[in-house]
């Protein structure tokens, strides 16, 4: 997969791609990450990028042209890709937007800065605009190095087994059971009896519901849309869970769990 990032911050990005299984995954070719810095597409003495608001107002709006001219270098005119734009309007980036742009051969990404880009970049240049949350960053720098990490982890051959993407939490649509390691006492701490015990169904057993346990209590907005068996149902039930209707559902509409002890 290729994927070309538009940045007025491009050595933000470096330090983190050449890192661990990012750095492994464009090594073997599998991703081919291409950095460009939207200031060399400026024309000007001072090598302008941004300039004040029509309309007044505080801040300043990074202008079009070379922004335009970046893009339609680097991917003809009209851009052969999808051009993606980084914006806390965008649409919430999920682990299915994810797996989406992972069967993609190419994508650009545009990192923004100042208070927004010119309206005219999206309407006529950007297919497509992502937010990775609701809280406010200084820019879309971290946000397009968030979509680059969750989509190369995807790609064929990134991780040495070709299923554990499809064991993720998100995939699964629940959250993970807990983790442990040795030494099997630490600090007096005890790792659950049951892992230890060599008995694979009822370590499989003990999983599944701490995973369950886990999502009803951090995360009930996540139960509507798991897949569940019955066998599921009826330990959420001892728990205290009741199946709700689905309308196209929040976070904000799910129940909430009654506290509890572990
Ligand atoms: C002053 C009004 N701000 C809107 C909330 C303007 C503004 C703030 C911060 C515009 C851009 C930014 C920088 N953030 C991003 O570019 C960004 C972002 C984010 O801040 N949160 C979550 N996802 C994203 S994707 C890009």
């Amino acid at each position: 997969m290729r994927i070309d990032v538009f940045t007025l911050f491009p050595e933000v990005f470096e330090p983190y791609l050449n890192l661990s299984i990012l750095a492994r995954a464009r090594e073997r070719g599998l991703l081919d990450v291409h950095l460009y810095n939207i200031r060399d597409w400026t024309t000007d003495k001072h090598r302008t990028v941004d300039d004040e608001p029509y309309g007044g107002g505080g801040g300043m709006v990074m202008k079009p042209e070379p922004i335009f001219a970046a893009v339609e270098d680097v991917l003809g005119r009209p851009p052969r890709a999808p051009v993606i734009l980084m914006t806390p309007q965008g649409r919430p980036f999920t682990q299915e937007v994810a797996w989406q742009l992972s069967r993609l051969p190419r994508i650009a990404l545009i990192a923004g800065r100042y208070e927004g880009l010119d309206e005219r970049v999206r309407e006529h240049l950007v297919t497509d605009e992502l937010s990775i949350g609701d809280y406010v960053l200084t820019g879309g720098e971290l946000p397009a190095l968030v979509v680059i990490d969750a989509v190369t982890r995807l790609l064929p051959g990134v991780l040495g087994d070709p299923d554990a993407p499809l064991k993720d939490s998100f995939s699964q649509g629940l959250l993970e059971h807990p983790h442990y390691t040795r030494p099997a006492v630490f600090r007096g701490w005890s790792v659950p009896e049951v892992l230890r015990s060599g008995d694979h169904a009822r370590i499989a057993r003990w999983r599944r519901e701490q995973s369950l346990r886990r999502t009803w209590e951090r995360r009930p907005d996540l139960l509507a849309r798991a897949p569940l068996t019955p066998e599921d149902r009826a330990y959420l039930a001892t728990l205290g869970w009741r199946e709700r209707s689905k309308p196209a559902s929040s976070a904000s509409d799910a129940e909430a769990p009654e506290s509890s002890t572990n």
